[in-house]
């Protein structure tokens, strides 16, 4: 039986996830995750991240990454399944990262010496040692040039699928250059952290995928290669430091020698790298347009696949290439898990109360905008709560009008996605609380299932090499029929919308919008709007 490797480099940590595929027979067979801060110490990272002064500043060791994949790649040698049956290899990486290589890089990464680490041999081919991460909120300014120079963020955002983000690539790259010009000068090739540790896998100088190279500002969405214009505008010769565009599923090479002789591994092809959200895409099984995950962490998360290019013109979404060659939407809202802890604080609940407040309490004409912290979606700069239509009600009208208004964001603000959407699959902490996924359901008319994903990014990676690998030979193996048995949801967790429910939140959703808008200072009061609701119902 094939067996197929998925790696995740995250922020935190490195995960290995090991599948094999032979007909109607699919499982997992090894899973293995390593932590920065306690495998690594001796990098000093907090929660994988560099030790800083400055909050807007983020920052890691790419020669940790490095090391990490050593240690990961020794501990499946001695504990992993049989690695001879080793078919394909591909990985997914926190997005937006940068890694700056000097001129000796090529060479250096070429003949890496099996006997010694890999650490030990690549410290000087770096330009820049710290690698600026998607935490990193610095570069403002620079957002701001590139934006200006490209003509406007409506045309940046139709190109690129996103307008300027600070932690996107592109300004990150802008910064390095006004900052350190010489050093950026002494970069022979800027590499995103899942391109350049898939040149680490496979001896070579390896290309970026579509999914990552739509977190830089910098391809052109349509064409899925660089845009001259937003290039240009982000630094000096820039485009000779960027390696080629190719799809998702290309062959970038095989395993070098260093990792077969270090660690008895066949030449396995390795399969271009791609982001963490492009992976975890299909390690949700969201390979079909009309499916979406819901992400219910600290902050939420809205995403799914899209046929068609679509852009988010309010700029708050973005826009990735998918790695079955199609697009992905992706939403995100600050104030997720983060304000309903701050609600159940407020009112003294714990979470068995909030639930039976949800259960007892139907939606009416109150609006709470959870904006405890700046919002993402919609861009909200100054934090504050906004209640509307809420009077003396008690706490339990105030937390179903929360979550009410949670679930109404994120089905208005999905809107752009153009997609119908009619199965969500919900992960993440509060997916576990079925009163929430109910109002999911009836908010969006969707069923609602609940998935139980802990490395969706890693099993992304090993179902990509896998089916690289099987299309290699059979071209007419679908999506669907990769990632069967590997990311359905459990169907005892599936629940359906109620009909009477669903056609309320259509009502409430238009007076939402006009809550949102006013809280916004973009439109009038909404009182007659809740009025006419309250007089309703
Ligand atoms: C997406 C983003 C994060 C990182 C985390 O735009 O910044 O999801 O990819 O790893």
């Amino acid at each position: 039986m094939p067996l197929y490797l998925g790696l995740d480099s995250s922020t935190q940590g490195l995960t290995a996830i090991i599948i094999a595929i032979e007909g109607g027979e699919r499982r997992v067979v090894f899973e293995s995750s390593l932590s920065f801060d306690e495998a690594l110490p001796r990098y000093g990272t907090s929660h994988g991240v560099l030790p800083r002064t400055d909050p807007h500043r983020a920052t890691s060791s790419p020669l940790m990454w490095a090391e990490a994949l050593d240690v990961m790649m020794a501990r499946i040698a001695v504990s992993g399944p049989d690695m001879r049956r080793l078919a394909a290899i591909s990985g997914s990486a926190q997005q937006h990262g940068t890694v700056y290589l000097n001129a000796r890089w090529a060479q250096t990464v070429r003949a890496l010496d099996p006997s010694l680490p890999v650490v030990d041999q690549i410290r000087s081919v770096f330009a820049r040692e710290e690698s600026p991460i998607w935490m990193d909120s610095s570069t403002a300014e620079e957002c701001a040039e590139i934006t200006a120079r490209v003509g406007g963020e409506d045309t940046l955002a139709k190109r690129t699928g996103s307008r300027a983000f600070e932690r996107f690539s592109g300004p990150q790259i802008r910064r390095f250059f006004k900052q350190s010009p010489e050093r950026y000068h002494a970069t022979a090739r800027v590499h995103l952290v899942s391109s350049y540790l898939a040149s680490l896998l496979s001896g070579g100088d390896a290309p970026i995928d579509p999914g990552d190279a739509s977190g830089m500002n910098l391809m052109d969405l349509a064409s899925q290669d660089w845009w001259q214009d937003a290039v240009d505008a982000t630094a000096p010769g820039l485009r000779e430091k960027l390696p080629r565009i190719v799809p998702s599923k290309t062959v970038v090479g095989t395993l070098s020698p260093y990792w077969q002789a270090r660690y008895s591994l066949p030449a396995a092809k390795t399969i271009a790298w791609s982001g963490d959200n492009p992976c975890s895409l299909i390690g949700t099984g969201l390979v079909r347009e009309g499916r979406v995950a819901v992400s219910l962490g600290t902050s939420d998360t809205v995403f799914g696949l899209m046929r068609e290019p679509r852009v988010d013109v309010t700029g708050t979404g973005h826009v990735f290439g998918a790695p079955t060659g199609d697009y992905m939407g992706l939403t995100c809202f600050l104030n997720g898990s983060l304000a309903r802890e701050r609600v159940r604080h407020e009112f003294g609940m714990d979470w068995p109360a909030f639930s039976r407040a949800l259960e007892t309490t139907p939606p009416g004409a109150q609006v709470v905008l959870p904006w405890f912290e700046p919002e993402i979606t919609p861009a909200v700069p100054v934090a504050g709560a906004r209640r509307y239509g809420l009077g003396n009600s008690g706490p339990d009208v105030g937390v179903r009008a929360l979550v009410d208004a949670q679930m109404m964001a994120m089905a208005l603000h999905s809107r752009w996605m153009g997609v119908e959407i009619d199965t969500i699959h919900a992960t993440g902490g509060a997916a576990a609380n079925r009163s929430i996924l109910q109002t999911m359901a009836n908010v969006f008319g969707a069923t609602v299932y609940e998935l139980e994903v802990g490395n969706s990014a890693a099993l992304g990676a090993s179902l990509r090499a896998a089916h690289a690998d099987l299309t290699a030979s059979d071209s007419t193996r679908g999506w669907d029929e990769v990632v069967r048995g590997f990311t359905e949801p459990i169907a005892t967790t599936r629940l359906e919308p109620d009909v009477r429910r669903h056609g309320f939140y259509r009502e409430l959703m238009r007076v939402y919008a006009a809550c949102e808008a006013h809280a916004l200072g973009r439109g009038p009061d909404p009182e007659p709007l809740l009025r006419q609701l309250r007089e309703q119902t």
